[in-house]
């Protein structure tokens, strides 16, 4: 057995004027808390810093700006590395990046020395571009985010190949398939989902149902664990769903969150069970058929 303790810090709501001070003073909360129960490893939710600003559209630059990071970690940020390394536990952090001009949903994974190890930038930008007329709800990533440049990396630590990606990603099959594909053990999504959705009625319970369907087969079908952090709750009036989970390769889920609040879960990874599956039912190089799949990428 290879064993990794893993931790998902659950944020409930951000508000909008809730500042970047008090909301990394809740992170290195969470982080301590995560220590205590003797994680090496904690998860943070996408866009965890801000409120999850692609519900408005906002045409005041300095309006928009004020919800993007410039620098990693930037003075009200360090504070969290700074816990991290002295307490020797890494984290995967949601956040929004202006870098050279573009605008990304971002997330990095920093090392258990507090160095960032690496970044990934969401690729599949849900929602629209343009508000809707009238439309009670929006969902305006587009207008916000230019589609990620890196990839689908999948990092070697020393504790285990890990991989990022951000909410709707976790909903597409090529997301944990290209991870699948480099030996990834442990896949880190933070998400905001929320409760009510823009573009048609469907039933409020299918997004807890498709969030866990998403998240169980990505885990089962690519042999990993998936560690999963939401950012709960209401916010500014929206409800968001909680969830927060870690999944084991056999599609389990091993924990759950209660709340739709801050909140710790972890649980003690057995890393050595992907490795059945991708010797059997999943080894992708006796039992893939990759001839026959041509048509995904080329449509
Ligand atoms: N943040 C994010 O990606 N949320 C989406 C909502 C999609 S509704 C347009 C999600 O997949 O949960």
């Amino acid at each position: 057995a290879r064993k990794l303790h893993l931790a998902v810090a659950q944020l409930g709501p951000v508000q909008r004027s809730d500042t970047r001070a008090q909301v990394v003073r809740r992170l290195i909360e969470l982080l301590e808390d995560a220590h205590s129960r003797g994680a090496a490893w904690v998860t943070f939710p996408e866009l965890a810093l801000t409120t999850f600003f692609p519900r408005w559209s906002l045409d005041d630059p300095a309006d928009v700006q004020a919800f993007f990071e410039t620098e990693m970690p930037g003075p009200l940020t360090r504070p969290l590395f700074d816990a991290a390394r002295e307490k020797g536990i890494g984290f995967y952090l949601g956040y929004a990046e202006l870098a050279d001009g573009t605008q990304y949903n971002t997330s990095i994974l920093v090392g258990r020395d507090g160095g960032i190890v690496g970044k990934y930038r969401k690729i599949h930008i849900p929602g629209d571009a343009q508000a809707r007329d009238g439309a009670a709800l929006q969902h305006l990533e587009k207008k916000y985010f230019a589609v990620g440049d890196l990839g689908f990396p999948v990092w070697q630590t020393p504790d285990a190949a890990i991989g990022m990606c951000i909410c709707n990603d976790r909903r597409w099959p090529e997301t944990f398939r290209v991870m699948g594909l480099q030996g990834v053990e442990v896949v880190m999504a933070g998400y905001n989902t929320p409760s009510g959705y823009v573009q048609w009625d469907e039933p409020i319970h299918l997004r807890m149902h498709h969030h866990l369907l998403s998240l169980q087969a990505g885990a089962y079908q690519n042999a990993c664990w998936v560690a999963a952090a939401a950012k709960a709750g209401v916010e500014e009036g929206n409800p968001m769903i909680g969830g927060s989970c870690i999944v084991a390769p056999t599609g389990e889920i091993m924990v759950r969150a209660f709340s739709e609040d801050d909140e710790v879960i972890n649980f003690v990874c057995d890393l050595s069970v992907s490795e059945h599956y991708r010797a059997n039912i999943f080894n992708f190089a006796a039992h893939r058929r990759p001839e026959h799949y041509g048509m995904i990428v080329e449509r």
